[in-house]
C-alpha cells in the first residue's frame, strides 16, 4: 500500500514536471538584454521597468492573439563581453524569438553580429549612435539617432542665450554613442557660425575631471556641451560648477534620466537635454503606459522606460502579423525570426512614442522630438521640465 502510494506520488511529480518543462509552447518568449548591474544600470533599470510594464499590458490584453509573451532577462552590464554573453545565451539557451537590447550602442557594435549571424531580430531600444541599425538585416532600432535629436539642444541654448559664441566640447572617448553624438554637436556649432574654443575628451570610467573642467573654463564658454553617460558625465557637471562654471550646459542622450540627478545633485539645475519622448504625447497607448508608470513609480515616465516599452511593443504587434499567416505555436524557430523580422520593418505602430514605422534598413521614423531642461528643488528632487518651442 505504502509502495503504492508512492509510486502514485513519483507518477504525478513526472508527469508535473514534463507539463512544466514543455510549457514553452503556452507562451512565447521575448529576450531583453539590458545593463541590470554597473554604471549602465542608471539607464537599464529604466529600461527594465519599461519592458516589465509592456509585457503585463500586452499580455492583459490577450499577448499574441490569445498566448501570452514572456520576457526573458539576461544582464549585460555594462560592457560588451557582457552583452556578448546575454545575446549567447538569450539566441542558444533560452530560444528566443528576439531581442529588446543591448543599452549601449558600444554594446551594440559587439553584440548585434551575433544575433545578425543567427538571423535574431534585435531591437534596439536605446542605440543612437550612427551605424547601428546597418550593422545588419536584423538590426533596427526605436531610439532615433543622434543625428536627429542632439541638434534640437543648441536650439534651445542659442534661444536661451542668443548672444553665446564660445563653445567648449567634451565627450568620452571610449563610448561610440559620445563619439558619434560629439561629431553632431560639433557640426552643427560650426553651421552655427559659433567657435569650438575647445574639445576635451574623457573616459565613461573616469571620476576626476580637473583636468578636462580646468582646460573648459579656461577657454571662456558661453556653452559646454557634454556628450557622456550619466555617471561621468553628472561628476564632470558637478567639477565644471564648482570650479566656478557658470554659463549653459546641453548633455546629450547620457543625462536622459534622472539616476544622473544623485550624482551632479543641486548641480544637475539648468543643464538642457534633446528628447525623443514626452510624458504628454497623446496617443492613447501613452495614456496608458503613462498611468501604469506613475502608479508604480510616482512620478513622470522617463524616456528610456518609453523606448523599452515600444520595443517590446513592435514585438507584440508583429508577432500577432506573423500568427496570423504562420502559426506561432507548430512552426520551426528559425522560420519565425525570420518571418518576425520582415513583420517588424513592414509595420506602422502606434506607440508612447507617437506614430513610428521603420526604413527598410531598420531606421526608426519618428516625428515628434522634445528638449527639457532640468529642473533641481532645495529638497534635492529634480524633474525635466518641457521647453516650449
Ligand atoms: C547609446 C546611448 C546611451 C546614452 C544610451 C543609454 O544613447 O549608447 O547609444
Amino acid at each position: 500500500m505504502k509502495f503504492l502510494k508512492q509510486l502514485v506520488i513519483a507518477v504525478i511529480t513526472c508527469l508535473l514536471v514534463i507539463a512544466c518543462s514543455t510549457d514553452n509552447s503556452s507562451s512565447i518568449a521575448i529576450g531583453v538584454a539590458v545593463a541590470q548591474t554597473g554604471n549602465v544600470s542608471l539607464f537599464g533599470q529604466e529600461q527594465v521597468i519599461g519592458a516589465k510594464i509592456a509585457e503585463s499590458y500586452f499580455n492583459a490584453q490577450g499577448g499574441i492573439n490569445g498566448t501570452p509573451i514572456k520576457l526573458i532577462f539576461q544582464d549585460t552590464s555594462g560592457d560588451e563581453q557582457g552583452a556578448i554573453n546575454a545575446f549567447q545565451t538569450l539566441i542558444n539557451q533560452d530560444q528566443v524569438l528576439g531581442i529588446v537590447g543591448p543599452t549601449l550602442s558600444q554594446q551594440a557594435f559587439g553584440a548585434d553580429p551575433i544575433a545578425e549571424r543567427a538571423k535574431v531580430p534585435v531591437i534596439a531600444p536605446s542605440n543612437t549612435a550612427k551605424g547601428i541599425p546597418q550593422i545588419g538585416a536584423y538590426i533596427s532600432r526605436i531610439s532615433a539617432p543622434v543625428s536627429i535629436v542632439a541638434p534640437n539642444a543648441l536650439k534651445v541654448a542659442l534661444k536661451l542665450n542668443p548672444n553665446l559664441k564660445n563653445v567648449a566640447v567634451l565627450f568620452a572617448q571610449n563610448d561610440a554613442y559620445s563619439k558619434s553624438e560629439t561629431e553632431i554637436f560639433q557640426t552643427v556649432v560650426k553651421e552655427q557660425e559659433l567657435n569650438i574654443a575647445t574639445v576635451q575628451k574623457f573616459q565613461t570610467t573616469d571620476t576626476d575631471f580637473q583636468t578636462q573642467a580646468t582646460n573648459a573654463l579656461n577657454a571662456k564658454p558661453d556653452l559646454v556641451i557634454i556628450s557622456g553617460l550619466a555617471a561621468d558625465g553628472g561628476n564632470l557637471v558637478k567639477q565644471l560648477r564648482e570650479l566656478g562654471y557658470k554659463g549653459l550646459i546641453v548633455g546629450g542622450n547620457g543625462f536622459n534620466t534622472s539616476n544622473v540627478f544623485p550624482v551632479c545633485q543641486k548641480d544637475c539645475d539648468g543643464i538642457i537635454v534633446a528628447q525623443a519622448y514626452s510624458p504628454d504625447e497623446v496617443s492613447p497607448i501613452n495614456q496608458a503606459f503613462r498611468k501604469a508608470y506613475e502608479e508604480q513609480n510616482q512620478k513622470l515616465p522617463p524616456q528610456f522606460s518609453a523606448q523599452a516599452f515600444t520595443a517590446v511593443q513592435v514585438f507584440v504587434e508583429a508577432l500577432k502579423t506573423v500568427d496570423r499567416t504562420t502559426k506561432l505555436s507548430t512552426t520551426p524557430l528559425e522560420q519565425k525570426r525570420q518571418e518576425l523580422n520582415k513583420a517588424i520593418l513592414g509595420g506602422q505602430y502606434l506607440t508612447p512614442l507617437g506614430e513610428i514605422s521603420f526604413t527598410p534598413d531598420g531606421e526608426i521614423n519618428q516625428k515628434q522630438f522634445y528638449v527639457s531642461q532640468i529642473k533641481m528643488g532645495t529638497d534635492g528632487t529634480g524633474k525635466f521640465e518641457l521647453v516650449k518651442s
